[in-house]
């Protein structure tokens, strides 16, 4: 991983020199800018809390918001998907969006151009962390929108991942960080608050091919597959079990949280398949989450898989659909991998 320059890099230079090296075309610099720009809008709610009133669930009391998830929406799920959807609507780089907290997707209205790009979005993701003042994030994909296509409807999104053209996370923590990738290595920048602008603060993040450290939600333990159940005891036995090294454990419960610790210092992080979200396919979302989260790490060194099957080929089959999650140091998650298609 080598560390930003002294010569002080924005996102928008960054983008510029990526467009002159023929990395990315006007369009997809300009949808970029703007989700960023959405993101630091995103940044100033998520600071303020209480202050701006945007703690709690949405909806009235008694009748909180429900979103296609089936999960209580909070005012700031709420909140960022309105920042996302407005920024996004005008620009013409776009010709439809959906986002993680709508049932369906949106093409962009007939009042403004339509670009040919498709964005999908998890506004707010680790929402549960938010009132009690822990990181949450943002996290988006981008697709291109099927040539001949001109209203585009939830099935013209249902590409693998990899068809992404560019996928990126903003986690708001003790600094907001925006993560990205446009297919050319995964770059890290850190909103300068001062300035109002990213800076390019990681050329090239690199994840560390093996690992002494693994995030999961414990408490699934019983509801784990026999394979997961085995991986996880070995890892707990430690230098005296099969792995013969001793392992730690970090679980934030914000997915943008837990993969950015784990693109800065390595890890593998899962979410498997258990007997409570097996009839779902799994607990996280393919496109908002699994997806661009996979792209990311895969351009950063890692891998990631369903624990049979690398991500991003999972043939998607419906918008918000979930799978099971393993991705992170590249040898940890084949070793896992290792573990489920023994027990295939
Ligand atoms: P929310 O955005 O609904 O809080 O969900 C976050 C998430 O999808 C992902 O970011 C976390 O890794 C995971 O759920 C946490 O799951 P547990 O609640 O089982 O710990
Ligand atoms: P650091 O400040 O050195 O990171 O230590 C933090 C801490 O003392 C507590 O804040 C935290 O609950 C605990 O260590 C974590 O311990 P472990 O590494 O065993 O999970």
């Amino acid at each position: 991983m080598s560390p930003a320059t002294s010569d002080p890099i924005s996102l928008t230079r960054f983008l510029i020199e990526e467009k002159r090296a023929g990395r990315i075309n006007p369009e997809l610099r300009l949808l970029i800018e703007v989700v960023a720009r959405a993101c630091k809008r995103i940044s100033v709610a998520v600071g303020k809390g209480a202050l701006g009133g945007v703690l709690g669930d949405a909806g009235s009391p008694g009748a909180a918001s429900i979103n296609i998830q089936g999960e209580a929406q909070k005012k700031l799920d709420v909140l960022s998907n309105e920042i996302l959807l407005e920024a996004n609507a005008w620009g013409g780089h776009l010709a439809a969006l959906a986002s993680e907290e709508m049932d369906h997707s949106q093409p962009i209205p007939d009042v403004h151009p339509r670009g040919n790009y498709l964005l999908l979005f998890d506004p707010l993701d680790g929402s549960s962390n938010i009132d009690v003042n822990v990181s949450v994030g943002t996290i988006f994909s981008v697709l291109r929108c099927p040539e001949g296509v001109t209203t585009p409807a939830d099935e013209h999104f249902l590409q693998p991942g990899t068809a992404q053209v560019a996928a990126g996370y903003c986690v708001y923590g003790p600094q907001t960080t925006l993560v990205l990738t446009v297919g050319h290595g995964t770059h890290a920048f850190t909103l300068d608050r001062e300035v109002g602008s990213f800076m390019l603060t990681v050329r090239d993040m690199r994840i560390p091919e093996d690992t002494r450290e693994f995030a999961v939600n414990a408490s699934n333990q019983r509801f784990w597959e026999p394979p997961m159940q085995a991986y996880v005891g070995d890892l707990l036995a430690g230098k005296d079990g099969p792995r013969g090294k001793d392992f730690n454990m970090r679980w934030i419960a914000s997915m943008v949280a837990d993969v950015h610790r784990i693109l800065t210092r390595g890890g593998i992080f899962s979410y498997p398949l258990d007997s409570k979200c097996a009839s779902k396919g799994g607990k996280l979302r393919l496109m908002y989450e699994a997806n661009p989260m996979s792209f990311l790490v895969e351009q950063a060194g890692g891998a990631a898989s369903t624990g049979r099957q690398r991500l991003l080929e999972v043939q998607p089959t419906g918008l918000h659909q979930r799978v099971p999650v393993f991705l992170g140091s590249k040898r940890e998650v084949e070793v896992a991998v290792r573990y489920h298609l023994a027990h295939a």
